[in-house]
């Protein structure tokens, strides 16, 4: 028969693990408003979370260019970030990407979030069922130097293991059908696999950031930051084909901890089982 106090111990430790694995966190939308609050999810491309499931957040964005806002909870240095459209569904982010290689602000912030403000341009489509992800892989995770890539593995690097996801639900109130955008639309902005990509950010009057960089239609990153699959301006080349062999990251919630909360969670739970 189990002791009463041991039963207590099991309990606190679950009670505690569950509110750890919501205090773990990283990045999210911010505007347009993601269909959940949650900045720690881990599979692709929106966490699990369902397309324009009961209750989200819709917002109705113009076509052009529209400022949009994404917030990091936990800063991680040169984890950079992207931002897809899917049409109808989840199923293809990757045939729609808009940015892609947004680097990283590295600067200390003084409060919980970071937030980062981009210029990102709307298609001019008629689209009353869209959705914005934007994916963050925790490119801090692996040496410094060494490239990643997502959604799959390319010929030249491993699968990022840690990637957030958040996504946004969006109608879109432009003039091209859906149809004719699907069967044209082009991506000519940088692609290619990930590593510390980090710039300089300025900090704004409603205290989010902006880039400081001065570009056209995309920033690109510098030399240094682009691994050895990488392309600055990725055109027709850079259509990646089918998503269903993406990552399916196993979400739990051992995994989504810190390894820092881990160890001192780990710790505590020693000194208290000494105490019985
Ligand atoms: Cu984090």
């Amino acid at each position: 028969m189990m002791k009463s106090s041991s039963l207590l111990l099991i309990v606190l430790y679950f009670l505690v693990l569950t509110s750890s694995t919501m205090v773990d966190a990283h990045a999210r939308w911010k505007y347009p408003t993601p269909r959940t609050s949650d900045s720690g999810l881990k599979s692709y491309p929106c966490g699990g979370i369902e397309f324009f499931g009961n209750g989200q957040s819709i917002t109705t964005l113009q076509p052009g260019k529209q400022t949009l806002q994404f917030e990091e909870t936990i800063s991680h240095t040169g984890a950079p970030f992207r931002i897809a459209l899917s049409i109808d569904s989840d199923s293809n982010y990757d045939s729609f990407i808009l940015i892609d290689h947004i680097p990283h602000n590295d600067a200390t912030e003084s409060s919980s979030l970071k937030i980062y403000q981009y210029e990102v341009t709307i298609p001019d489509i008629d689209c009353p069922k869209c959705s914005l992800a934007l994916t963050n892989p925790m490119t801090d995770k692996i040496a410094a130097g060494t490239c990643c890539a997502y959604p799959k593995a390319s010929s030249s690097s491993p699968q990022c293991g840690s990637v957030y996801h958040s996504c946004a639900n969006i109608v879109i109130k432009g003039k091209i059908p859906v149809d004719q955008f699907k069967a044209n639309y082009t991506y000519t902005g940088p692609c290619g696999d990930y590593q510390r990509e980090s710039a300089t950010w300025v900090r704004q009057s409603d205290s989010s950031w902006k880039l400081s960089a001065t570009f056209t239609n995309f920033y690109v990153p510098p030399t240094s930051q682009q691994c050895p699959i990488f392309n600055s301006t990725c055109a027709t080349g850079s259509k990646r084909t089918s998503t269903s062999t993406a990552n399916t990251n196993n979400s739990s919630s051992l995994r989504g901890l810190h390894n820092v909360m881990l160890i001192g969670f780990v710790v505590a739970l020693i000194s208290v089982i000494g105490l019985f």
